[in-house]
Order: C-alpha cells, then sequence, then structure tokens
C-alpha cells in the first residue's frame, strides 16, 4: 500500500495534506481521544471554550500554561520532518494543521496553515492585539494582560467559536485543485475540518489516511496507511 501511496504522490502536482493530534504524538503530546488523552484528565472539551474562559479565566489560563511546558519539553518528530520535504517535492502543496502545538512550524513547514489557532499566540479580549507569548519559565503566575489592560486569551479557536473566514476561504480554494489529499493522525470527528474529507473525495482527489487505527473517514479513502505517522511518512517522503 505504501508502495501505491509513493506512486500517487509522484504524479501528485497539488498536495493538500490535514494533520491531527496524532502526528505529534511521537513527540510526547497528549492526543484528545487517545488513551492519555487530553479529554480525559482535564475535560478539554470543558475547557476549549469562551464559556469556560468567561467562568473561570485562570483555570483555562493553567491548563493552557500546563500544555504549552509539555509542548516546549517537547520537539517535532520524524513526522513533521517528513512533511518538510514533502513540500519541497510536489509542485504546490498546503499543510492544514488541526494542532496548535506550533511543532509543524519548528520542524521548518514553511506553509502552515492553522486551523485552530497556535497555543503560543495571544489575543487581547479588549483591543483585540495578537502576540506570540510562551511566559512557561515561570510557573503560572496568573491571567496575562495586555499593555491595554485588557485580558490575554491564547489565540486558539474554541468550541462553539467560527474558524477564521480567511483561513477557511483558503482552505476550500486549494482543496478544490488537490489531485491528492493526505489525511494524518486525526480522529476525523471535529468539524468543520472533518467535512473536508468528503469534499475532497466529491471532487475527485485521491484520498491517502494514515492512522494506527480506523476512523469515521477510513472507509472513504482510496489508500489506508495503518501505523504510526512518524514511521510511514519518512518512508513516503524518502520514496519519491
Ligand atoms: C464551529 C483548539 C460553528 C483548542 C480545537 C455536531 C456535529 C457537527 C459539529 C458539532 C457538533 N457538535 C458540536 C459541533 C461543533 C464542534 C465540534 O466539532 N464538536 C465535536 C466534539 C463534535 N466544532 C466547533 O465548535 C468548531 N466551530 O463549529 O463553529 C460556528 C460558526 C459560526 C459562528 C459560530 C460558530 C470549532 C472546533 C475547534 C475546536 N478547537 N483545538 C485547543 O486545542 O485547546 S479542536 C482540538 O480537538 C484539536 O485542535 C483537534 O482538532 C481536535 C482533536 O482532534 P484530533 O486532532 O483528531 O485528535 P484526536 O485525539 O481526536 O485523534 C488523534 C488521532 O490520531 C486518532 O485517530 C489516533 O488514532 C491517531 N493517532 C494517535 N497516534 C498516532 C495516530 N496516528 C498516526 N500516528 C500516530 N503515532
Ligand atoms: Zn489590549
Amino acid at each position: 500500500m505504501i508502495t501505491r501511496a509513493i506512486e500517487t504522490l509522484k504524479n501528485s502536482t497539488s498536495l493538500f495534506v490535514l494533520t491531527g493530534a496524532g502526528i505529534s504524538a511521537a513527540s510526547g503530546i497528549p492526543t484528545f481521544r487517545g488513551k492519555d488523552g487530553l479529554w480525559k484528565k482535564h475535560r478539554a472539551l470543558d475547557l476549549a471554550t469562551p464559556q469556560a474562559f468567561n467562568n473561570n479565566p485562570a483555570l483555562v489560563w493553567e491548563w493552557y500554561h500546563w500544555r504549552q511546558k509539555i509542548i516546549l519539553r517537547s520537539k517535532p518528530n520524524p513526522a513533521h520532518v517528513a512533511l518538510v520535504e514533502l513540500e519541497t517535492k510536489v509542485k504546490e502543496y498546503l499543510l492544514l494543521t488541526q494542532n496548535v502545538d506550533n511543532l509543524h512550524q519548528r520542524a521548518g513547514s514553511r506553509h502552515v496553515l492553522e486551523l485552530h489557532g497556535n497555543i503560543f499566540r495571544t489575543q487581547c479580549i479588549q483591543c483585540g492585539i495578537k502576540a506570540s507569548h510562551a511566559d512557561i519559565e515561570t510557573p503560572f503566575v496568573g491571567i496575562p494582560k495586555c499593555s491595554c489592560g485588557g485580558m490575554l486569551r491564547p489565540d486558539v479557536v474554541w468550541f462553539g467559536e467560527p474558524i477564521p473566514p480567511s483561513i477557511w476561504q483558503t482552505t476550500v480554494d486549494f482543496l478544490n485543485k488537490a489531485d491528492t489529499v493526505i489525511i494524518c493522525g486525526t480522529s476525523g470527528v471535529v468539524w468543520p475540518a472533518a467535512a473536508l474529507p468528503e469534499m475532497a473525495k466529491s471532487k475527485g482527489s485521491t484520498l491517502i489516511e494514515i492512522n494506527i487505527e480506523a476512523t469515521p473517514i477510513s472507509q472513504m479513502v482510496d489508500i489506508f496507511l495503518g501505523g504510526k505517522s512518524s514511521e510511514i511518512l519518512p518512508k513516503i517522503a524518502a520514496g519519491i
């Protein structure tokens, strides 16, 4: 099957790659739904919402601070690095990540579209200004503030919040012309990202899924590669 994926990608002129938490698993970042998942310990679905932040901003910030520390102690893994190589081998390439961990950027990927924002960026809820932010050296000392005095929030898309329209438009525009789509390390249950494989399929793209287990989209993909993305993606990148 991996040979078929390599042959397909050798003939691709526009490649769309969608990644989820699974691609960062090999870096030691807990996924959301895995056995050590974020949802379990910290009921992420209850914390990654505007309501949770309005009710208890300090608790939500503590959770993000904890995640920033885990991520900064980690590093990009061979799957992230393989995508940097893949980007140089295809004429048109777009990497859309659902992850907020900045690991694709740290690996060297140049064109990363962040569907759900970035945990190392903040936005002021008063004046709206965005800034990079990772004060993890200190123990959590409370809610960060903007120079205007407003409270800062993580610049991520919470449940119930819309995807930034420009990000979604860029995504759909590229998907409409992509001849091949790689879906890597996502459980395919979070919307609207979960709608993308079906959209690509309806446009006639060839779908390649990389996951350690089957997902709700597995029955619609053309090539399913069962296994770890940190083992499969380097083989693909080397074969093209
Ligand atoms: C919106 C940022 C509308 C924050 C995140 C019912 C139907 C349809 C939609 C909904 C519905 N009920 C509610 C909704 C909407 C909701 C939603 O989809 N809920 C889900 C739970 C049903 N969606 C939203 O709210 C979205 N917004 O709909 O807005 C709107 C429009 C106009 C105006 C107002 C509103 C916003 C969703 C974004 C949420 N934010 N992240 C943060 O991170 O703190 S989502 C968060 O969870 C991640 O970013 C990620 O996207 C998602 C987790 O998914 P995965 O990445 O897939 O991770 P997961 O752990 O689930 O799976 C890991 C996979 O990897 C597994 O398959 C595993 O097998 C695999 N794996 C593990 N190891 C490896 C591996 N694969 C390969 N190699 C390995 N080594
Ligand atoms: Zn401000």
